[in-house]
């Protein structure tokens, strides 16, 4: 495989997010290489890998060369010109024109809701107020989301189909729910048609197995259930031990199961070579096409 996507903490890092759906939601293989922010091993990949110093940074292999880019907006044209059939963009001109102008201003502005309300996938704040800055950012995607959801259609940012301009987005969905910003109908949809998405659904399982908090991102606010909706209903699910699986290998990576691994999912017993893939797993099991295969 010739792409290696480096990331941060998933339930932490919004850009590192981006740069995977910019991957995962237009079925391009690639590797995911995590990497824990503020650690030593953070700062050897920054080293390794300068002048790149951000997640997400993307390296490919090809034909004896090695190319890294880092940078969001230029991983989405990167991959766009690599795969132009995989739709980063949209078709029609309006359409194209308009999502790279939107992928553009969120990758560049929106400073104040990019700073405090940062993304914290694991929470649910009640009781935040938001700044005026931050009232003024919050408006302006909602602006530009309900201009273009109204133009092209929708469900997503360019139409029908999920883009690059919608993994751009994808954080601030993500905290316009964390913090309970209140939202117009056409927000409200938007978001839901985000949550509602397989590769972020991945995304959001695999912050859930992740098991490093960070406290530096928490506020000092009461916080309800981070499993709730917008996400849709999640199978029942639990680790288990002492039982038999009905599989012999792993879903994802074929190795065989271990008896540390194993998960009670919509009845059944299913394992897995490792703790992490059973508890993704165990997160959000529908959201794992290999996983319900299993289950069939
Ligand atoms: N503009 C960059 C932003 C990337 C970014 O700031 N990533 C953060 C994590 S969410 C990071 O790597 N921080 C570490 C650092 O700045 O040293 C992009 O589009 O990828």
């Amino acid at each position: 495989m010739n792409y290696t996507l480096f990331i941060g903490d998933t339930a932490y890092s919004s850009w590192s997010m981006r740069g995977w759906l910019l991957l995962d939601a237009f079925g391009i293989p690639f590797r995911t290489q995590l990497v824990p922010m503020y650690s030593e091993a953070f700062a050897a990949m920054q080293e390794a890998h300068a002048p790149a110093r951000t997640v997400p940074t993307l390296k490919i292999e090809e034909g004896g060369e090695t190319a890294l880019v880092w940078e969001s907006l230029a991983i989405a044209e990167t991959l766009a010109e690599r795969y132009p059939e995989a739709g980063h963009w949209p078709r029609g001109l309006a359409a194209r024109g308009a999502a790279r102008a939107l992928a553009g201003e969120m990758h560049a502005g929106f400073r104040a809701l990019r700073d405090r309300p940062s993304m914290n996938l694991r929470r649910r704040y009640a009781g935040f107020e938001p700044t005026e800055a931050e009232r003024v950012d919050a408006a302006r995607v909602q602006a530009l989301w309900g201009w273009a959801l109204e133009q092209f259609g929708g469900p997503y940012l360019g139409g029908a189909e999920f883009g690059a301009v919608d993994a751009m987005f994808a954080p601030v969905a993500t905290r316009f729910v964390t913090y309970g910003f209140s939202m117009d109908a056409a927000a409200q949809g938007y978001v839901e048609a985000i949550y509602a998405h397989p590769s972020f659904r991945r995304w959001h399982a695999m912050a859930d197995a992740d098991p490093r908090f960070l406290d530096r991102y928490d506020q000092d606010l009461p916080s309800g259930d981070h499993r709730a909706a917008p996400r849709p209903a999640q199978l029942p699910a639990e680790a288990i031990t002492g039982e038999t699986a009905i599989n012999a290998r792993c879903p994802y990576s074929d190795a065989p199961v271990q008896a540390d691994s194993l998960a009670r999912i919509d009845g059944r017993v299913v394992g897995f070579c490792n703790p992490r893939c059973r508890d993704k797993s165990v997160a959000d099991a529908q959201a794992w096409p290999a996983l319900m295969a299993v289950l069939k």
